[in-house]
C-alpha cells in the first residue's frame, strides 16, 4: 500500500463530501413541494424524507458521536431517524428551505470539525457516511423517476442521442466461460462497506455468465411466449408473487423497439428467475458474479473495476445519473472485466440468486442495523450498480440488497449456467 498522508485523505474527504452533496442537492433543482413529500410508493418515504435524513445521519454520526457536540435541529430527530417514524407518516415534512438549512448548517459544521478531526481513527465512517449520502441520492433518482412517470408516462420525455448501441446487433445471447479456481471476494479497504469484509478466498467450478445483463429485446421473447402467463417458468414462489402482483411486463418498460439493447429494468426477483427459467438458465450467484467482473486469472489479482483500478467515469459506464436513463448494453468500450464480461458496472443493478448474509467473519459497522438486520433471508443480493449509482458506491465487491418482490429499484439481471 502506498502511503498517504493524513492531511491529503482530509482533503480528499472533504472534496468528496462537497461533491457527494453537489450531485444530492441537484436532483431537488426546480422540484415542486407537493413532490418533496409524496410517497411515489407506499414501500419508499418521499424525497424530501430522504433529504432530511442525509442531514440527520450526518449530525448524528460526526456531529454528535464523534465532535461530541450538542444536537442541531433536534425537534427533527423523530422525523428523520431511520426508526422514528412508519413511512406512511413522513410525508408532513418541513419546506425545502428549512431542509436545506439543516443541511447547511450540519455541514458547516461538519467541515470546520474535519479540518482537526482525528482520521486516523475515523476515516472509515467518514467514507461510510459518503457512501450512505450516495445511496439515499439513488434512491431519490429513482422516486422521482417514478413520480414522473405517474404524471407524464415516463418514456414521452426520453430521447435517445448518447451514447448509442456500438453495433447494430449485439450478440447478447453470448455467455463468457469462467474456468474453476479460487478467487478474492469481497473488500477489506477503508471504504468497503462492513457487508463486503472480510476478503477471503472462494472456489468457484467452472461457469458460464452472460456478456451482457439481459436485453429488452431478449426479455419480448420472453413475454412473447407466454412468460407471464406459463406456470412453468415459475418458481412456487415465483407464481404466488405473480398472482399477488398481477404484472404482465417489467415497471420500466416500452413496447418501442427503440429500447431493445437496453437492459431491461423494473423487474423483481421473481421475474428475472423466470425469464431464466425460460432460457434454460439461471441466476447467477453473487459470488459468480464478483468472479466474472473483478478477477484478473492472469495476474492473479483482484481488480477494484472491472476495467480496472481506475475510477468510473463518464466514458466508462452509465452511472451517477449523468445519462438519466438506461443506455445500450454495449454503449460503452473499454469497461469489460479480465474474463470478457461487459457492462457490469452501472446501467441496472443486477439480481443474483444469493440471500443477502454476512461473510464469514462479519462484524457490524457502523451498527447493527446498517446491514446485519437484514441477513434474515428474505434479501436477495443485488450487484453493480445503476445509472443513479453515486461512484462512491459502485465498485465490483459492493452489496446492495433488496426484497425479492421489489420492482422500484433500478435491477435487470444476467442469467448464468
Ligand atoms: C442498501 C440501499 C437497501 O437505502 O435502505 C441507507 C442503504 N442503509 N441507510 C437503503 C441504507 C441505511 C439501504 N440499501
Ligand atoms: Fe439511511
Amino acid at each position: 500500500m502506498k502511503f498517504v498522508s493524513i492531511q491529503s485523505r482530509r482533503e480528499e474527504i472533504f472534496k468528496i463530501l462537497q461533491a457527494c452533496r453537489s450531485r444530492t442537492l441537484d436532483l431537488f433543482a426546480d422540484l415542486d413541494s407537493e413532490t418533496l413529500c409524496k410517497q411515489a410508493h407506499p414501500d419508499f418515504s418521499p424525497v424530501g424524507w430522504h433529504l432530511g435524513h442525509i442531514a440527520f445521519t450526518e449530525a448524528f454520526w460526526i456531529l454528535e458521536c464523534c465532535a461530541g457536540l450538542p444536537p442541531v435541529f433536534s425537534q427533527y430527530h423523530k422525523l428523520f431517524a431511520a426508526d422514528g417514524l412508519p413511512k406512511s407518516e413522513r410525508q408532513k415534512l418541513p419546506g425545502i428551505e428549512v431542509i436545506r438549512e439543516y443541511l447547511d448548517t450540519v455541514r458547516t459544521q461538519v467541515l470546520t470539525y474535519l479540518e482537526t478531526a482525528p482520521l486516523e481513527k475515523q476515516e472509515r465512517l467518514w467514507r461510510w457516511l459518503i457512501q450512505h449520502e450516495s445511496q439515499h441520492s439513488e434512491t431519490i433518482a429513482f422516486l422521482l423517476q417514478l413520480h414522473r412517470w405517474d404524471r407524464e408516462g415516463f418514456y414521452t420525455q426520453l430521447h435517445f442521442s448518447n451514447p448509442k448501441s456500438l453495433i447494430q446487433n449485439p450478440k447478447s445471447d453470448e455467455m463468457v466461460e469462467i474456468p474453476a479456481g479460487e478467487f478474492a471476494m469481497g473488500s477489506d479497504a477503508i471504504d468497503a462497506q462492513d457487508n463486503e469484509r472480510p476478503v477471503h478466498r472462494v472456489y468457484l467450478d467452472a461457469y458460464r455468465i452472460d456478456r451482457y445483463p439481459v436485453t429488452c429485446s431478449q426479455y419480448r421473447a420472453f413475454m412473447a411466449a407466454g412468460g407471464y402467463q406459463e406456470r412453468q417458468f415459475w418458481s412456487e414462489e415465483g407464481w404466488q408473487w405473480l398472482q399477488d402482483n398481477p404484472v404482465s411486463q417489467p415497471l420500466y418498460w416500452s413496447d418501442s423497439s427503440d429500447w431493445d439493447n437496453h437492459p431491461v429494468c423494473g423487474v423483481s426477483w421473481y421475474e428475472a428467475e423466470a425469464y431464466a427459467q425460460f432460457a434454460g438458465k439461471r441466476l447467477p450467484t453473487e459470488a459468480e458474479w464478483e468472479k466474472a467482473a473483478s478477477w484478473d486469472v492472469e495476474k492473479g489479482q483482484k481488480l477494484l473495476y472491472p476495467w480496472g483500478n481506475s475510477e468510473p467515469n463518464v466514458k466508462l459506464c452509465n452511472h451517477d445519473t449523468l445519462v438519466g436513463h438506461t443506455t445500450p448494453v454495449d454503449a460503452y468500450r473499454g469497461n469489460q472485466s479480465a474474463y470478457g464480461c461487459c457492462d457490469m458496472l452501472g446501467n441496472v443493478w443486477e439480481w443474483t440468486a444469493s440471500w443477502f448474509a454476512g461473510y464469514e467473519g462479519f462484524k457490524p459497522y457502523p451498527y447493527r442495523g446498517y446491514s446485519q438486520t437484514y441477513f434474515d433471508n428474505q434479501h436477495r443480493v443485488l450487484r453493480g450498480g445503476s445509472w443513479a449509482t453515486r461512484p462512491w458506491a459502485m465498485r465490483s465487491s459492493f452489496r446492495n440488497w433488496y426484497h425479492p418482490g421489489v420492482r422500484q429499484i433500478l435491477a435487470g439481471f444476467r442469467c448464468a449456467r
